[in-house]
């Protein structure tokens, strides 16, 4: 049991600096799989000794049982907004205002004053507090006195420590308490893949990724919190006793402690001597920041010495030692020429403004969506309007609003149509409902949709079937539901435009190929609203065959971790549908993988080569080339002819030659095939 308690300590603190080392610094020092390995046997060990878990253990970043609600908790200091400014000369007004403020006998702390310029992260405050060094609590703003208690969520992103690390500072003098604020937020990148996630799903989309950070940080199942990849960047240390431990005197020496403890600070701070000097920075980062991973939305302008904010002090709302100068949203006047009707794969009629084009944050915008029919009556946008466009980053554009005064004499409010603008069909909208939808099973363009998701990367995946050749198969009346796929044949192809035999065959032969894709990838192909790619897989690993999935009941699928009660109700209602049932079965006739196999939980595993480059060298023990190379793309990996620079892995055979000296002389891992088949068939 002793070489236990040391080997989970000594596994905990591995798996932790290998974390921050990743997370923080990004400057990985271990190898992913070496780090799984690692992580797999603490995760052993622990299961094995539950008495051996720590509240700081790597293994409980994962996610809990969801919460059934959050507990309110009080701000032991509270957590001020910030006064905004505009341009420089409103900056100029502030720092004219905290120099009139300051007491006459504290009046020389004004000489040769120093500002922090710090970046405005667009994102969610949140305060940490740590107790001995560990995690206790993590809380959102709220209203800055009572906030939320949120620490499961918290616990789950990477970058911020269950355990500080004081490396300079002697055990002895670590803080007994210690308050952390800075902002959780998602970089652009992920709040993208959100989006398209949440499009396929059939989900109304996060506007930007404020929205997106504050509606993840505040959701009930932290599982789905940690597959969201939050990421953090401190900004504000406090230490109660502060004033006798001079541990920090100034906001530049606190960031640099709060590196120190193990935080990712942004860094792109800087010490400014004077409000030119800040204006400076301003302007550089107003271009320079559209090139950042993650939403600014301005410069938040801090007193340097901690003496002088304590003279300052707070007014109601705000310190007066701190200003957030923004950057101007981009904005654009522009005329709307007309509001087309979209209507998307779940049936979801989107009214869309289309627009003279205008450039905004470096791109041209002519169309933003209008949402629904409520945000068209609340705008009261009409055809000939001219309105105020926003995009900002890598952001949807929307108008924000109409300029009424410029309105022509001769418009007439929008409405929204009653049949559907494709197939003429009646729509519908719930009571309840933002959304009108068209509920004809065969409208067109609810089947085109279809079809692009089924054929779509994350589902079936056939390769070659581009939008254009959907909508002619749909068109020319080949294809009336995704089953008719495998009823095609080469010569039926050719007779498309520009279609060759060859690429007919070609076709044809994709198609077949996608009868293996597995049955988790088939049920997410099937389109069933708010069933994604990680849904399907939670359902498919519960339900291993569609006959199980189709005669569940509805509270059975919805006690399934991870899945609500709106999920498993949408997946229930669509298996009562006599249609869905006739196209299980066709689908059946046709050999697709509706139950999992021993190869189809392989070919999923969870694409753990993605992104990764594999030579192969030698002859391997019992694999051909092409099968090692088949698995090893089945996982997401790539393979390549030649050992490179980019090349992730070598997998050696007997008789390798030039490929692993030159593998070896580059440092690149390798892999026997025991090895690679061991990676695979481990399910987690
Ligand atoms: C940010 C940010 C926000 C907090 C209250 C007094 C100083 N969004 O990046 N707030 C602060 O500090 C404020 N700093 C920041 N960098």
């Amino acid at each position: 049991m002793k070489l236990e308690v040391k080997r989970t300590e000594e596994l905990r603190q591995l798996l932790q600096q290998a974390s921050y080392a990743y997370y923080v610094l990004d400057a990985p020092i271990m190898e992913d799989t070496v780090y799984d390995q690692l992580y797999r046997e603490l995760q052993d060990l622990e299961t094995q000794y539950p008495e051996l878990v720590t509240v700081d253990s790597p293994t409980r970043r994962v996610g809990e049982k969801p919460a059934t609600q959050f507990t309110s908790v009080r701000h032991n200091i509270p957590l001020y907004s910030l006064e905004n400014a505009f341009n420089i000369d409103e900056l100029q007004g502030w720092d004219q205002r905290w120099r009139r403020q300051l007491p006459a006998a504290n009046s020389s702390l004004a000489d040769g004053v120093e500002y922090v310029s710090e970046l405005k992260i667009d994102g969610s405050a949140i305060a940490l507090t740590y107790e001995n060094g560990i995690l206790v609590r993590g809380a959102t703003r709220g209203d800055g006195v009572m906030g939320e208690d949120i620490t499961q969520n918290v616990r789950t992103i990477r970058s911020i420590p269950l355990r500080l690390t004081l490396q300079t500072l002697q055990a002895a003098s670590l803080p007994e308490k210690v308050e952390v604020r800075g902002e959780a937020f998602l970089p652009l990148e992920v709040f993208k893949q959100i989006n398209e996630e949440r499009q396929k799903a059939g989900e109304q989309l996060f506007a930007n990724p404020r929205n997106a950070a504050a509606g993840t940080l505040r959701q009930l199942d932290s599982r789905i919190v940690a597959r969201r990849r939050l990421d953090f960047f401190a900004y504000t240390l406090h230490i109660p006793g502060w004033d006798d431990t001079s541990i920090a005197n100034t906001q530049w020496e606190a960031l640099e402690l709060l590196e120190k403890m193990g935080f990712r600070v942004n860094p792109n701070h800087k010490l400014c001597a004077s409000i030119a000097e800040v204006g400076e920075y301003y302007n550089y980062w107003d271009t320079q920041r559209l090139n950042l991973p993650y939403m600014t939305d301005g410069v938040v302008v801090k007193l340097n010495s901690f003496k002088l904010q304590e003279q300052l002090g707070f007014t109601q709302k705000f310190p007066r030692w701190a200003i957030a100068l923004k950057y101007p949203a981009e904005e654009a006047p522009t005329r709307v020429e007309n509001i087309a009707v979209n209507v998307g794969r779940t049936g979801a009629l989107t009214p869309l403004a289309e627009m003279r084009p205008v450039q905004l944050a470096g791109t041209t915008v002519s169309r933003a969506t209008l949402h629904n029919s409520d945000r068209i009556a609340q705008l009261d946008i009409r055809i000939g309007d001219t309105v105020i466009v926003r995009k900002a980053g890598e952001i949807i554009p929307e108008v924000v609003r109409v300029l009424k005064e410029l309105r022509p004499a001769d418009t007439a409010p929008f409405i929204m149509p009653t049949h559907c603008p494709v197939c003429g069909q009646p729509v519908v909208r719930e009571s309840g409902e933002a959304v009108t939808r068209c509920v004809n099973a065969s409208c067109a363009a609810i089947l085109k949709g279809a079809i692009e998701h089924w054929v779509g990367r994350d589902a079936l995946d056939i390769k070659g079937m581009g939008e254009k050749l959907v909508h002619q198969l749909v068109d020319k009346g080949l294809v009336h539901s995704v089953a008719d796929l495998y009823d095609l044949t080469a010569d039926k192809l050719s007779a498309l435009e520009r279609m060759g035999n060859k690429s007919a065959e070609k076709l044809i032969d994709a198609i077949a190929q996608s009868k293996n894709q597995s049955w988790s990838r088939v049920l997410y192909g099937l389109g069933i609203r708010h069933v994604g790619s990680v849904n399907a897989q939670l359902l498919t690993e519960k339900y291993s065959t569609v006959e199980e999935l189709a005669t569940a009941k509805q509270s059975d699928i919805a006690g399934i971790y991870g899945i609500g009660a709106e999920i498993a109700q949408s997946v229930y209602q669509w298996f009562q549908i006599d249609a869905n049932q006739t196209l299980i079965s066709r689908l059946k006739t046709a050999e697709l993988q509706l139950a999992s196999t021993e190869e189809t939980i392989l070919n999923d595993g969870n694409q753990k080569f993605a992104g990764k480059t594999f030579v192969i060298t030698g002859t391997l023990p019992t694999l051909k080339r092409d099968e090692a190379k088949a698995l090893i793309q089945k996982a997401g990996g790539k393979v390549t002819d030649s050992v490179s620079k980019k090349t992730d892995y070598l997998v050696v055979g007997e008789d390798a030659g030039s490929k692993l000296e030159k593998a070896q002389a580059l440092g690149i891992m390798q892999l026997s095939e025991a090895q690679l088949l061991e990676i695979l068939a481990d399910s987690d």
